[in-house]
């Protein structure tokens, strides 16, 4: 495989004044006809004339309707072109059916679908297929399908036959079609400037009942995107198709989203609060993405932070606002832990903005979505919340219509506030997460903190230098009454001082709230300090990062020592828990501990070697002592959170809950599972009817039921997917490798399917101590499902090779366990280059 380089982008040497497509559709042998006119890119060095294409059987090509004789090779094709002005008209033929990467036009259940981003256009026709090739689309659509469906406008629209026309210019990787025997949930919405938009949800016929929170999901985004961003809505219709294979969570595509059905398919009982909102950000996110992404897009795929980070950043502004803002940011920094420190503390560690790849699909990363996020956030905090939105406001004016760059990104900030970026822009330049350590000194009234910032060395910034951090720092004394109100520290240098003067006694420091920097705060704090920033930090996120650092500490001490559970946490998650002037959903993560995975990356940073085994049994006794602990307060706080009223997905009842389900899973810890049971067998809706067998599979109960919800559920594809999972998340480490091998002779098991494939797989490697089997047969199990799955669908098989990126934090007989399965995969014959990146990268 070839690696590309930022460095090396030149423009394409033409530009285009318009494409027409038409797609003659049939199972194994669709035609694709295009018309491309081409006119010589003023702006471009001179080159020669070459078209991407993959998979493709060319019929014919013409260039001013002569018939040409192109040079065809894997990537594409090249020929003589004129020098001025040329159209450009090919004929290919293609196969959807077999088409099982799920990448460019497939077949899904009968139902044609596309996924071009990032590259999958080449495998449509031959084309410029890059992001800075914008041109203006007419999609003309034969086949025998009820619905036909392209990006745009609709001009004429009937079984068999229909055009659609999309005005606005745009790279190939916004491409789509659909064509199948679908129906609608629809419904409209009025733009701020009046003009009325017709939407529509397109899913298979007897999924209608679950379209109603999705639409009105997207009503909120496009309403919301008008308030905060002044971003309206820019075509006619505005279209959402559900699909059952589906490489990742939906997709942008001009006016016709395509979604993983398990990304917008809701309902009471079939779904889980959680599933309804990562279904509302998830539409959020895709909608928002027409204005940042698609009006304005990138000009590579090095810059897909400037779509991806922004419009991260976007939905999780959307959430905090319709739902609870410390519970979202919660919520994203667990993610950002579990999902982005791995990754940047290891072999796949890459900058926000890569400047090198073989494989772009490999970069569709935590890195590039969530730190991308952190970074836009970050630059938020420093100039402030006008300087913002006027940043923004300049953003949208100047770069409409345009391929752009971070360094344009970073522009309109630098117009706007008259700061230098050129230190922040080292977020994206430089890989890893920094260490932030603290020292405090006091005297006469005056307190000093001393910040030193240290990023571990790795192979993309071998020399990594000091970045710009804000800090939020809020101080309190020793009443917890908050004696000096947040502020933004700025950090810029690689050890830095700020002192605050006229304090009547030593201050009790709360540092880095709201988690302004992704980094890792290093302090030298004990218990004692935590105990009372758990009891008293006025900041919600620092508050329950005192909880938490007390887990952490508390956990790593009974893993490794053998110690008992520290009466601090447990007083003190106590008390939260007993405030009922707290947030039940606040109250919720409270009770949560930290992941197992977040603790070994914790452990491993402290030079210790994780084991997998001592910290199960570690977050097992906590869990069994907090319980215990509890005892007398579980009745009531499961009295007060039990939901009566009619199912509703919103934050007041979700909270709820979620604050019941992890009462009761204490609960089942006292009772052997007897309540449990008891509200498994009323359950009239998923969040509780999957929170009860979850709990009962947590203190082996629960096989009855277990059989009873496969039975209730066999024809519900996305319930059955969470059957899969439950079952091995909920394993013991001694069955876990057992019960997935098990799974994977389930006639149900159609491991072809992206979603029963990650439900199954992806499960066993989310079970810490159960996929770090000490004998490798958890290493085993999926390194012989990712050889098999390679030929047929590279792009998740690649992505969950990442299973394997924390290799070299455990012990060697693991190491060696792993490497072995590594170099299995590597020798391979034939296998695919997402892959064999992965690997080379992870083993490097
Ligand atoms: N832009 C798509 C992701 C495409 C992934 C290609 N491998 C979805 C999103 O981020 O909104
Ligand atoms: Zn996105």
């Amino acid at each position: 495989p070839q690696t590309i380089f930022l460095s090396d982008y030149t423009p394409f040497g033409w530009l285009i004044d318009s494409v027409h497509l038409t797609f003659d559709l049939a199972a194994h042998a669709t035609r694709v006809i295009s018309r491309i006119a081409f006119r010589p890119n003023p702006d471009a060095p001179a080159q020669q004339f070459f078209l991407h294409g993959k998979d493709l059987t060319l019929i014919n090509a013409r260039i001013d309707g002569q018939d040409i004789q192109p040079d065809i090779s894997d990537e594409g094709l090249s020929c003589p072109v004129p020098e001025g002005s040329f159209i450009w008209e090919a004929e290919v033929e293609i196969d959807p059916t077999n088409n099982t990467a799920l990448e460019g036009l497939y077949v899904s259940n009968g139902m044609y679908c596309t996924q071009c981003e990032a590259e999958g256009f080449r495998k449509i026709t031959y084309y410029p297929d890059r992001p800075d090739v914008m041109a203006v689309f007419t999609v003309e659509i034969k086949g025998p399908h009820p619905v036909l469906l392209s990006n745009g406008n609709p001009q004429t629209v009937g079984t068999g036959h229909a055009i659609w026309h999309d005005p606005w210019p745009k790279p190939s990787y916004l491409f789509a079609l659909v064509a199948g025997d679908l129906v609608a949930h629809s419904d409209w919405f009025m733009t701020a400037s009046g003009n009325k938009v017709d939407l529509n949800l397109w899913v298979r016929p007897g999924d209608e009942g679950k379209c109603a929170f999705g639409m009105s999901a997207l009503k909120r985004a496009m309403q919301w995107d008008e308030q905060v961003y002044g971003r309206e809505y820019d075509l006619d219709v505005f279209n959402i198709v559900a699909v059952d294979d589906f490489n990742m969570g939906a997709m942008e595509n001009k006016g016709l989203n395509i979604f993983n059905s398990s990304a917008v398919l809701a309902s009471p009982e079939t779904s889980t609060d959680a599933n309804f909102e990562r279904i509302e950000s998830i539409i959020a996110h895709e909608y928002f993405h027409n204005w940042t992404g698609n009006r304005i897009t990138c000009r590579d795929w090095f810059q897909l932070c400037l779509k991806e980070g922004l419009t991260v950043f976007r939905d999780a502004q959307f959430t905090a606002d319709i739902r609870s803002a410390p519970v979202k940011r919660i919520s994203d920094v667990i993610d950002l832990r579990t999902r982005q420190f791995p990754e940047d503390d290891g072999p796949l560690s890459h900058p926000v903005r890569p400047e090198s790849f073989q494989e772009i699909n490999n970069f569709y990363t935590a890195t590039v979505y969530e730190k991308g996020a952190e970074v836009i956030g970050m630059l938020k905090r420093l100039v402030g919340d006008s300087a913002y939105a006027e940043a923004l406001e300049l953003y949208f004016a100047r770069y409409d219509g345009q391929a752009i760059t971070i360094e344009d990104w970073l522009a309109v900030f630098e117009d706007i506030t008259e700061r230098d970026l050129t230190q922040f822009k080292r977020w994206y330049s430089q890989a890893g997460t920094p260490r932030l350590s603290v020292k405090e000194t006091y005297g006469s009234g005056s307190y000093t903190l001393t910040f030193t910032q240290h990023t571990p060395p790795g192979s993309y910034s071998p020399d990594p230098q000091p970045q710009v951090i804000p800090i939020d720092v809020g101080l309190l004394n020793a009443n917890g009454d908050e004696v000096l109100e947040t502020q933004t520290l700025e950090m810029t240098e690689a050890t830095q001082s700020f002192t605050f003067e006229g304090l009547a006694s030593r201050p009790i420091p709360s540092i880095l709230r709201d988690f302004s920097a992704p980094v890792i705060l290093e302090r030298d704090s004990n218990n004692d300090e935590r105990a009372f920033l758990l009891a008293h930090d006025t900041d919600p996120f620092n508050r329950w990062e005192a909880g938490r650092a007390l887990a952490r500490e508390t956990l790593c001490a009974m893993a490794t020592k053998g110690s008992a559970p520290d009466t601090r946490y447990l007083d003190g998650i106590r008390s939260v828990l007993r405030d009922k002037a707290l947030d039940p959903a606040y109250r919720a993560l409270m009770l949560e501990l930290p992941t197992q995975s977040e603790l070994a990356l914790f452990m491993s940073d402290r030079g210790l070697t994780p084991d997998p085994a001592a910290i199960y049994d570690a977050v097992q006794s906590l869990k069994q002592a907090m319980a215990e602990q509890l005892r007398e307060n579980l009745p009531t706080i499961l009295d007060a959170n039990i939901v009566r009223q009619e199912y509703k997905p919103d934050a007041v009842q979700s909270g709820k809950r979620a604050l019941y389900g992890a009462a009761l899973a204490l609960m089942s810890r006292l009772d052997d599972g007897s309540l449990a049971a008891m509200q498994y067998a009323q359950a009239d809706n998923m969040t509780l009817q999957l929170g009860a067998l979850s709990c009962l599979l947590e203190v082996d109960k629960g096989a009855l039921e277990l059989g009873a919800f496969y039975d209730q559920w066999q024809d519900d594809r996305l319930v059955i997917d969470k059957w899969f999972a439950l079952q091995i998340t909920r394993a013991t480490p001694d069955r876990a490798v057992a019960v997935t091998r098990a799974l994977t002779k389930h006639p149900d098991f159609n491991w072809k399917n992206p979603n029963r494939f990650r439900a199954t797989l992806g499960a066993l490697t989310g079970n810490h101590a159960g996929f770090h089997a000490a004998d490798g047969s958890g290493y085993e199990l999926l390194a012989d499902w990712l050889i098999r799955l390679d030929p047929v669908n590279p792009q998740t098989t690649a992505r969950m090779c990442t299973a394997f990126q924390t290799w070299r934090r455990y012990d060697a007989s693991r190491q060696a366990l792993i490497g072995a399965q590594l170099d299995r995969i590597a020798a391979t014959p034939d296998l695919s280059g997402d892959v064999t990146e992965m690997i080379t990268r992870i083993k490097a």
